[in-house]
């Protein structure tokens, strides 16, 4: 899978240098590229923002930067993604979906938003997607991203070693995953609950499933209706 990131801070994305994705971009398997939408302005000052059209407080990205950096990297395959409180939510059936695409592009917004028509002109040349993490507001769309490519990149084959880890968490099977227990078997006056040391992998099953059930009406009950 190849990947683009166009930003005003390149240097947010950094960490996709370590832990799982990293390795996955030594190895080949997921090929990012990083843009720094400076560099597509022509004036001294490399501006990207002005003020809003019809008022309002904030300032909003110029277009003709953004023009020129979706050209270079844009193709008809690309699936382009805007990181915004404003768009559909992201879930783990998104990060299935675009797990499958070739080529993701990500433009992040920063200030108020993105001129409309450089949305309108990727939806023209590519598939494009305005997608939001959640109901709040970040400052702009590369912590936003960063998060949807760990999503993502972990769901592409060969990033995971262990693909059946990929079934057993939360949100696969529309529950949350069960709690987890490791050695020793008791720590600090607690017990890992017995069912789990029983070797009953039938009644083992079935705990985890119970355990699933109640977390999610608990914490999550939107997830069961
Ligand atoms: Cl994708 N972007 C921004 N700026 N804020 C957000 C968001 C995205 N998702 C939730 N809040």
């Amino acid at each position: 899978m190849k990947i683009d990131i166009v930003t005003i801070f390149p240097e947010f994305f950094g960490v996709l240098d370590v832990s799982l994705l990293g390795k996955a971009r030594q190895a080949g398997i997921i090929d990012v590229g990083v843009h720094d939408l400076r560099d597509f302005t022509h004036d001294r000052h490399r501006t990207v923002d002005d003020t809003p059209y019809g008022g309002g407080a904030g300032m909003v990205m110029r277009p003709e930067p953004w023009g020129e950096a979706l050209d270079a990297v844009v193709t008809p395959e690309s699936v382009v993604v805007f990181p915004s409180p404003a768009g559909e939510r992201f879930t783990q059936a998104t990060a299935r979906e675009l797990a499958l695409e070739p080529h993701l592009v990500f433009g992040c917004g920063r200030y108020e938003g993105i001129d409309q028509r450089v949305i309108d002109h990727a939806g023209s040349v590519a598939r494009v997607r305005e997608i939001s993490l959640g109901d709040y507001v970040l400052n702009g769309g590369e912590v936003a991203v960063m998060a949807m490519i760990e999503a993502v990149g972990r769901l592409v084959p060969g990033v995971i070693g262990n693909a059946a880890s990929l079934d057993e968490e939360s949100h696969e099977g529309g529950l949350l995953e069960y709690p987890s227990y490791t050695k020793p078997a008791e720590w600090r006056g607690r017990e890992v609950p017995p069912v789990l040391l029983s070797g009953n992998h039938g009644a083992i099953a079935a705990w985890r499933h119970e355990q699933q059930l109640e977390r999610t009406r608990a914490r999550r009950p939107d997830l069961l209706s």
